[in-house]
């Protein structure tokens, strides 16, 4: 078999995706997800300028071989245009091979592990008691897995919530909005918060919380204490990564167990922190992680230190990501947990999939390869629409993470 063309597709029924299509002389296609939230052309132009005439010709089973030649022929290493880029070709490879040999991925990844797999959804509110409610609301859903996070008293706009149904960063403007933070109000309300969450939901319901790497490593691990009697199912992103040892000292401090990675591209991000057991959830996603081949491997690294996967799966990632973080999920030992925020109407008409979702968990079925269809002409009404994530501010000015 061999690769005859990549078509580089972008799309924004309710918000922008990339998608990427290879063709084959067998009439065989597979599709990657090349969305990064706010970036999208830049991705859509590295494929389009710099991967397609490497493909060609070239035998689409070859993933590893191919996977190697765009990571180490490209010399200028890592990064994540660089790697959703590669992620999408080697998502859409595997699409292939699985689509060709009539299984669906997973078969091709280690089989099956689990029937099911557990997801995670949001809540939210703008202060204590909107959001509790909407806590109950969503474990009425059945989800059994529930991120929280609320306005703090005393700040106009913060992360995670919005007045909407569901919370969505992107907004689509000529510039970033601009959010507010304070870590003093925010540490001083967070325990109220899940300690009124917990009263009110009880124990049989997993709660997350996510920092969204606004805190120092020491201001993290007063975090993570002091939220112990509240049994977190995990706090992400406690602290800003780039520095790995950080979470030596958030770990030194709580037994209040550590998710990290979605702004992850590579297994070097997350090395230090493995070997020296610093996490238990490493939330890289299938399509910024460079696809199913690197994931792999990054998982069973992660097997050997007692790390499970909580894939990145917000609505700013297609359903073909989303396929892909399943089929990885299905076949590993060490699946976690998968994010899931769910998909407006526009955006499921655009991306049909097999794989299902009731009660809080996902199934998958016989289909073959990733199970996911693209309507391109559908897709062709929606057209790319400037957006981007908002940045964060303190409250004298001063620009802070995001
Ligand atoms: O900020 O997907 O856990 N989920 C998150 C998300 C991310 C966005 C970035 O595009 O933190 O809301
Ligand atoms: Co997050």
């Amino acid at each position: 078999m061999k690769i005859t063309g990549l078509k580089v597709m972008v799309c924004s029924p309710g918000r922008n995706f990339v998608t990427v299509k290879i063709e084959t002389d067998k009439g065989v296609f597979g599709l990657g997800d090349a969305t990064l939230n706010g970036r999208e052309k830049a991705v859509a132009a590295y494929l389009e300028s710099h991967l397609t005439s490497c493909l060609i010709g070239r035998d689409p089973f070859d993933t590893e071989d191919i996977w190697n030649y765009l990571y180490k022929g490209a010399y200028w290493r890592r990064g994540p245009v660089t790697m959703t880029a590669i992620g999408a070709v080697d998502i859409a490879l595997w699409d292939i091979k699985s689509k060709a040999l009539e299984v669906p991925l997973y078969q091709l990844l280690g089989g099956k592990s689990r029937n099911r797999l557990m997801a995670y959804t949001h809540a939210q509110g703008q202060d204590l008691a909107e959001t509790v409610e909407d806590v109950v609301a969503v474990k009425e859903q059945g989800f059994r897995a529930i991120r929280v996070q609320s306005g703090i008293p005393g700040l106009k706009k913060v992360y995670g919530v919005s007045d909407k149904e569901s919370y969505e960063p992107a907004v689509k403007s000529s510039r970033p909005v601009e959010e507010n933070w304070s870590t003093a109000k925010y540490l001083e309300f967070i325990p109220k918060l899940f300690s009124a969450v917990r009263k009110e939901v009880g124990a049989d319901i997993h709660l997350l919380h996510d920092a969204h790497h606004r805190l120092s490593p020491i201001e993290a691990a007063r975090l993570g204490k002091e939220l112990e009697s509240y049994h977190l199912y995990w706090l992400e992103d406690a602290t800003a990564a780039e520095l790995q040892d950080r979470f030596r000292i958030i770990r030194q401090h709580t037994t209040t167990p550590l998710a990290v990675g979605e702004v992850f591209n590579s297994v070097y991000d997350c090395h230090q922190l493995m070997i020296e057991h610093l996490i238990d959830y490493i939330r890289m996603t299938v399509a910024h992680g460079g696809g199913i081949t690197p994931m792999m491997k990054i998982a069973n690294l992660a097997s050997f230190h007692n790390i499970k996967t909580g894939c990145h799966g917000p609505s700013d990632l297609s359903p073909i990501n989303m396929a892909a973080c399943l089929h990885f999920g299905m076949a590993i030992n060490n699946y976690g947990i998968q994010e899931y925020m769910g998909y407006p109407q526009e955006t499921a008409d655009v991306f049909s999939t097999s794989y299902k979702f009731a009660d809080g968990y996902f199934t998958l079925d016989e289909s073959p390869g990733l199970g996911v269809n693209y309507d391109e002409k559908k897709a062709k009404t929606f057209p790319y629409e400037k957006a981007y994530l908002p940045i964060n501010r303190l409250e004298d000015g001063t620009l802070w993470d995001w």
